[in-house]
């Protein structure tokens, strides 16, 4: 890079079409494809500067997550895995957005502003998923990084790359910075869990998988030689026909609130669905009569929580835990988390990095989406006390029981990032240890029923928010209307908020029944105009 005009005459090949603008937002750059190659070319540039700048890995991933197989888009890792830091998601912008001519300025700019050591190393690992625009968008990529140290791991999940970036810049304290790597760790600590199951049937053992058409599905098989003493799995929406995240994956049944298509299953089967980067998931199942059963993030939160709990009481530690959520998460499991199971519980906006801040806060800090994006974070200071009991020979066998299955719940999760396939090991390893069918699980507490909208208007930002965006400040009379609406209903709730990933304002109901919460959701919809 210290090559200003080989940077020149790069970015030639990847020029910017004139007078298109876009925000680096929650889910980094995210658009039709055909208008990101010239982004991915400087997300490559960006990523070297982040990596001088860091003395470390970065990570770039190529993934629309769960939109339509035409999109596409691009998001920063930072050195542990994390996302990238507020300051530079400006810088993102900036370079995305600068014309042609001036970009050699603008990096300029920016190294200057960061007082970046040229001369420094940089190293970047590169990872896409299986859309067909992946392929040339991450070269694009890797042409912004050239000769500086750009490793390309191909086909990875979303959280796997995080996995990785985070193994490399911890000189493998995390782990080993391969897939490889992180299917040992996981299928490990998985195994030993599954050691403190009682005897399963097969049935008992069998998982039905929806991977979306995308990357999950291959890597779960992957995976799957690893788990064969423990775990059945059927894997279906593999890719092989249907297309990415078209009527299955985890965002559709969430949103539709119904069975993705491509999967066949018998009532009471267990089943679960990736996103198309697999870093969502939900699981569900149908009744004998044919009622479809969703236990969305929301529930995965509650049976991890209660789980932790338990196990921190056994183990006699005294270790502080909390659930973080969204606006969007269901107000019964809100009610249930602080009432019933006495955790705190905090809300904050919508988007990942907002969770994960949060959860930072507490010794252990479980933080799931309602769309089923979430992981568990334990902090160093938690992580210390429990790998202390488990060496400790002066406690009895009910602490030491419990230190050593915390001991691998920490291994089986991926604390850089919400992800399916570690979050889908997790659950499976204690609906296993407890003797826990879905139907129990989904017992533990009813969902009120609930309605998502999505509202085209002309200009989503004229709606601004408050309070973790449960209340609208802006346009004025509009949060007067909501709460005149939500009068007319039992148990009602409701709420509306620009989507930060697409052109769309959107609309939250629930209510005491199905037909409230649709009626809500509408009536919200037509105030939002
Ligand atoms: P927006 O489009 O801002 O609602 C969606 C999800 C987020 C998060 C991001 C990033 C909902 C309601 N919103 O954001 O939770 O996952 O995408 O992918 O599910
Ligand atoms: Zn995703």
């Amino acid at each position: 890079m210290a090559h200003f005009e080989e940077v020149s005459k790069q970015s030639d090949l990847h020029p910017k079409p004139a007078g298109l603008v876009l925000q680096y937002g929650t889910a980094g750059f995210r658009t039709s494809a055909n208008k990101l190659d010239h982004i991915m070319f400087r997300m490559g540039l960006l990523a070297t500067l982040r990596s001088k700048k860091t003395k470390a890995t970065i990570g770039v991933m190529v993934t629309a997550s769960h939109n339509p197989e035409e999109d596409n888009g691009v998001k920063l890792i930072d050195p542990m895995g994390e996302m990238l830091t507020s300051s530079w998601e400006d810088y993102a912008t900036q370079l995305a957005n600068t014309k042609q001519d001036e970009l050699l300025t603008t990096l300029k700019d920016i190294i200057k502003k960061e007082a970046i050591d040229m001369s420094r190393e940089a190293n970047v690992f590169v990872g896409k998923d299986t859309r067909s625009s992946s392929a040339s968008l991450s070269q694009a990529v890797l042409d912004g990084v050239k000769a500086l140290g750009g490793h390309n791991y191909g086909l990875v999940t979303t959280p796997q790359l995080h996995y990785m970036v985070c193994c490399q810049n911890t000189q493998g304290k995390y782990g080993e910075a391969t897939v490889e790597g992180y299917y040992r760790k996981l299928s490990q600590a998985f195994s030993q869990l599954a050691k403190n199951a009682s005897n399963r049937t097969d049935d008992q053992k069998h998982l039905s998988v929806d991977g979306a058409n995308g990357i999950g599905a291959i890597k779960v098989r992957e995976m799957e030689s690893h788990l064969k003493k423990h775990m059945q799995l059927s894997v279906f929406n593999d890719g092989s026909r249907g297309k990415l995240n078209h009527k299955c994956g985890a965002d559709f049944v969430k949103v539709q609130q119904e069975l993705p298509t491509g999967i066949k299953i018998n009532p009471g089967d267990r089943c679960c669905s990736f996103d198309g980067d697999a870093d969502r998931i939900v699981y569900y199942y149908t009744d004998s009569q044919g009622d479809f059963h969703l236990l969305d993030g929301d529930k995965i939160a509650t049976l991890i929580s209660t789980f932790l709990k338990e196990l921190l009481n056994e183990a006699g530690l005294d270790l502080k835990i909390a659930v973080v959520q969204t606006a969007y998460a269901n107000g019964s499991s809100t009610h249930y988390l602080e009432k019933t199971m006495k955790v705190i519980v905090k809300c904050t906006k919508t988007g990942v990095k907002h969770l994960h801040h949060a959860a930072q806060e507490f010794d252990i800090g479980v933080y799931f989406e309602a769309n089923g994006h979430g992981t568990v974070l334990f902090s160093d200071g938690a992580e210390e006390k429990i790998q202390q009991l488990a060496n400790d020979a002066n406690i009895n066998d009910e602490r030491k029981k419990a230190a050593f299955l915390l001991q691998n719940t920490i291994n089986i999760i991926n604390q850089t990032v919400g992800d399916a396939i570690s979050d889908m090991l997790l659950i499976e390893a204690i609906l296993a240890i407890k003797g826990m069918t879905v139907q129990q699980w989904d017992a533990i507490y009813s969902d009120l029923p609930n309605r998502q909208l999505k509202v085209k208007v002309s200009d989503r930002r004229v709606i601004d928010t408050t309070d973790a965006e449960r209340r609208a400040v802006t346009p004025a009379g509009l949060q007067e209307a909501i709460d005149d609406l939500v009068k007319k209903y039992q148990k009602a709730r409701s709420f509306v908020r620009p989507s930060g990933t697409e052109d769309v304002v959107r609309v939250y109901a629930e209510a005491d029944t199905q037909e409230s919460a649709d009626a809500l959701a509408h009536e919200v919809s037509l105030a939002v105009y």
